[in-house]
């Protein structure tokens, strides 16, 4: 090991202090904002210079640890920062590296620089913004020091301050963000370091990185290693979802040292949840490396539909929306020499990529769908879906555009409605049949609940064309009245009515109709199932008369426990409805309508998917789960017309 001193300063000398002087008055052109943001950016920026070393292949194991004091060590097991003389400048190749900016990975040539960030010029950088800097190099069996204070000044230069195994190399480096430039706050956030770590580890599948937090008493430590890499960021990311498909699909390729992962898997949701990334960087605004994902995949898609004779009309297709409901993906590219652009420089401008990433999604998931006819066949009937929900709401849009000349949506002729304009205190309730509408009309309160009779079974929205759906006269009623508007204009602080009701008989097919309605809701008005909007009205089963009580019961359970109460051998009667029509009015508000009595049932986003899921298995083209519900319900069956 040389010793490196030198006497005097020299204009290389001065240059470098004026090289960091000029980070310390303008920060925010280096790291973007001295707040928060840029003081956890420093670590990235040594963290940066590690995983390089990591994807070189010559590091595993990362350690990032909060000290007590705030200052923060990164430490790794790769080669060790070259300790000799730099030959440009005369100082330890160590020292340029941390004063001299733009003296990134130039210095070492060779492999591909793949960190994002400042591209090499971030320890110099956090060299100018720290109070201090300490870094040793394990190498050849030596440990060397350096230390910088206040800015970047070199108050010791490299050394030799001991000893180690030949085996031991790497390099360890503790800065202290210099509070003069980090004015808001120089305390480190566990959770923001975590998140970031966590990313990265998934990002660089088998590299190891440990986060300590020394400030906490007992000390934190987490070791974040995932050899499934990409795949398994997708697993941790629909873990609170329901995945529609075991397998997470996922493809690789690599082009002219271009590298293409990505990794992806459906859930039952409806947002897309893509993440793009290249050399560990969050490209945000997308680019050229997911605009070749998305194509390919709405190519490949739309094409094993067509093939399989799942799109019936000719010019069916699926669109880029409709591939992507649902869909968790993490796209990872590394390049050699990335071109950044976009508002925040978070877009990847190079074209090149575009072709290999559609290349690359193209072949792999064409292969998969062919290969995993059941998994193809779950994720084409998504898209469909998601389809047919597409067109549905722009024919429900032209149709609510559709005003009179006083720029009001009519109301239904049928609707009996509240006089009562606020719409947290209206109800509205969906009655079954005309006969029960008007029994609910005669018995309502005016002031605050609106009727909307059906005229018997509302069209099956999984089994019709849309085009049938949105002229339908019932469906175009419930959009109409609820004034909401529906698909992309859909608008809650329109809704009319704050409950919902659905009034059904409580027979086979009164349940059939809440059926059909829950899947009509669930599919064109998802916010009001999950904002708790929509109600299952419960009208009585039984009446009794015993001496002078007279009780409505709900179920046969209550039935029989009533029945239990009674004296043998005494004289009862007993009425079972069959519907509502049968009730009278005051009966029905008695029993059904009035706040003070009534049981409402709140429906929620499950019983709307279980309900969608019944309606999908019977409307199916499978036969076998119609036969087994038609077996299991035999006794409803008769007259169920599905
Ligand atoms: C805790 C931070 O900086 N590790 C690190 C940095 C370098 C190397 C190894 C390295 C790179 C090369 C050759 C090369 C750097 N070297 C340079 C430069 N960890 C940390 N580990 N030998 C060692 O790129 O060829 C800049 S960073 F420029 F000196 F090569």
């Amino acid at each position: 090991m040389e010793e490196i001193k030198k006497e005097h300063y020299d204009a290389s000398d001065i240059q470098v202090l004026e090289g960091l002087e000029a980070v310390r008055k303008r920060p925010g052109m280096y790291i973007g904002t001295t707040s928060s943001k840029g003081l956890h950016h420093l670590v990235w920026e040594i963290v940066d210079n590690a995983i390089d070393e990591a994807l070189a292949g010559y590091c595993d194991d990362i350690e990032v640890t909060i000290n007590k004091d705030n200052s923060i060590t990164v430490k790794d097991d790769g080669r060790g920062i070259p300790t000799g003389v730099h030959a440009k400048t005369g100082l330890s190749t160590v020292e340029t590296v941390y004063t001299v900016l733009h003296a990134g990975g130039k210095f070492g040539g060779g492999g591909y620089k793949v960190s994002g960030g400042l591209h090499g010029v971030g320890a110099s950088v956090v060299n100018a913004l720290s109070s201090w800097v300490e870094v040793k190099v394990y190498q050849n069996a030596k440990v060397h020091f350096i230390r910088f204070e206040d800015g970047g000044h070199t108050v010791k230069p490299l050394e030799v301050i001991g000893e180690c195994d030949i085996d031991r190399t790497g390099t360890t480096v503790t800065f202290k963000p210099d509070p003069e430039i980090f004015k808001e706050t120089t305390v480190y956030d566990y959770e923001v370091l975590k998140t970031r770590i966590r990313e990265l580890a998934f990002l660089n599948k088998g590299l190891k990185i440990i986060l300590i937090d020394d400030r906490e008493e007992p000390i934190k430590r987490e070791e974040f290693i995932y050899e499934g890499g990409i795949r398994e960021y997708v697993e941790f990311l629909n873990k609170n979802k329901s995945p529609i498909h075991e397998q997470i699909i996922d493809f690789n390729g690599e082009e002219n040292g271009i590298s293409l992962e990505v990794a992806m898997q459906y859930n039952s949701g409806y947002t897309p949840n893509i993440y793009s990334f290249t050399n560990n960087i969050n490209t945000y605004e997308g680019g050229t490396h997911e605009d070749g994902v998305k194509l390919a995949l709405t190519r490949v898609i739309n094409s094993y539909a067509r093939n399989n004779n799942l799109l019936k009309e000719k010019d069916e297709s699926l669109s880029g929306e409709d591939v992507r409901e649902g869909l968790t993906m993490i796209i990872s590219c590394k390049h050699p020499d990335p071109q950044f652009e976009g508002q925040t420089k978070t877009k990847l401008g190079n074209a090149e990529v575009r072709k290999i990433a559609s290349d690359v999604v193209g072949e792999g998931l064409e292969r998969f769908l062919l290969e995993n006819p059941e998994e193809a066949k779950i994720i084409v009937e998504k898209c469909m879906t998601a389809a047919r929900a597409r067109v549905a709401a722009k024919k429900a849009r032209e149709l609510t555009r559709r005003k009179t000349p006083l720029e009001v949506a009519s109301l239904p002729g049928k609707l009996a409605d509240c006089s009562s304009k606020d719409a947290s205190e209206c109800e509205i309730y969906i009655v079954e049949g005309d006969s029960a509408g008007g029994s609910a009309k005669q018995g309502r309160d005016s002031r605050t609940q609106a009727i909307l009779p059906l005229r018997g079974k509302i069209l099956n929205v999984e089994k019709a064309r849309l085009d049938r759906i949105f002229s339908n006269a019932e469906i175009r009623s419930m959009i109409t009245a609820f004034g909401t508007g529906i698909g992309e204009e859909f608008d809650i602080s329109k809704l009319r009515y704050h409950k919902i009701v659905i009034m059904t008989d409580a027979d086979v097919d009164g349940a059939h109709i809440r059926i059909l309605l829950l899947t009509f809701f669930f599919r064109y008005f998802k916010p009001l199932v999950e904002g708790g909007y929509i109600y299952a009205a419960q009208p009585p089963l039984y009446k009794i008369e015993y001496g002078k009580t007279l009780k409505y019961l709900y179920s046969d359970d209550e039935l029989n426990d009533y029945l239990a109460t009674i004296p043998e051998g005494a004289k009862t009667s007993l009425q079972r409805y069959k519907g509502l029509g049968e009730m009278d009015y005051d009966q029905l508000w008695e029993t059904t309508m009035n706040p003070e009595n009534r049981t409402l049932l709140k429906i929620t986003i499950d019983d709307a998917m279980m309900a969608d899921q019944v309606l999908t298995e019977l409307m199916g083209e499978e036969v076998e789960p119609r036969r087994e519900f038609i077996e299991q319900n035999a006794k409803f069956v008769q007259n169920l017309d599905i």
